[in-house]
């Protein structure tokens, strides 16, 4: 079982996907076992992009990141890591394939709805930038043995 963290950027609060975002990885068989709303910080989108802060595109990033709430959540399951970002997409909205979130709902390279861990390093540093241990509360779901 791996965990990853999904953030639902200000674009899915303010376009009121939220729901239906998560309710594709739930479809899935994934659990949601840490969730919650906040508004990013500066200094926490620079914590989050630590990668990209010297990059051309980061102030702009960090005003989009920054500019209304998000909902962060942490998806335990089967190869979390690699299934969620394959659910999500492509980067950019306008190259991301029919049939995943981006490409559904997404025609933007930096509105692109959502966040997921790229690694299992950068899962566990993600995770504990949102959520310390007491927040997570893994559980087995009574359907497992249906869906696994
Ligand atoms: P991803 O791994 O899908 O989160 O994408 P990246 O790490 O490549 O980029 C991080 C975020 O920066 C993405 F959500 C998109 C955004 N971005 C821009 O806004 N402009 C750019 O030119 C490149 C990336």
């Amino acid at each position: 079982m791996e965990r990853t963290l999904i953030l639902c950027k200000p674009d899915c609060v303010q376009r009121r996907l939220v729901g239906r975002v998560l309710g594709r990885f739930e479809d899935k068989g994934l659990n949601i076992i840490a969730i919650k709303m906040l508004q990013v910080t500066p200094e926490l989108a620079r914590e989050h992009y630590a990668e990209h802060v010297d990059k051309p595109f980061y102030p702009e990033l960090e005003g989009f990141i920054t500019g209304a709430p998000v909902v962060a959540a942490v998806i335990e399951g089967l190869e979390a890591i690699r299934v969620v970002r394959e659910m999500l997409g492509a980067t950019n909205g306008l190259k991301a394939a029919a049939g995943t979130i981006r490409g559904d709902f997404s025609s933007s390279q930096q509105k692109n709805l959502a966040h997921a861990s790229d690694s299992a390093e950068s899962a566990e540093r993600e995770i504990g930038l949102y959520f310390s241990a007491d927040d997570i509360c893994g559980y087995e779901p009574t359907i497992s043995p249906w869906l696994r």
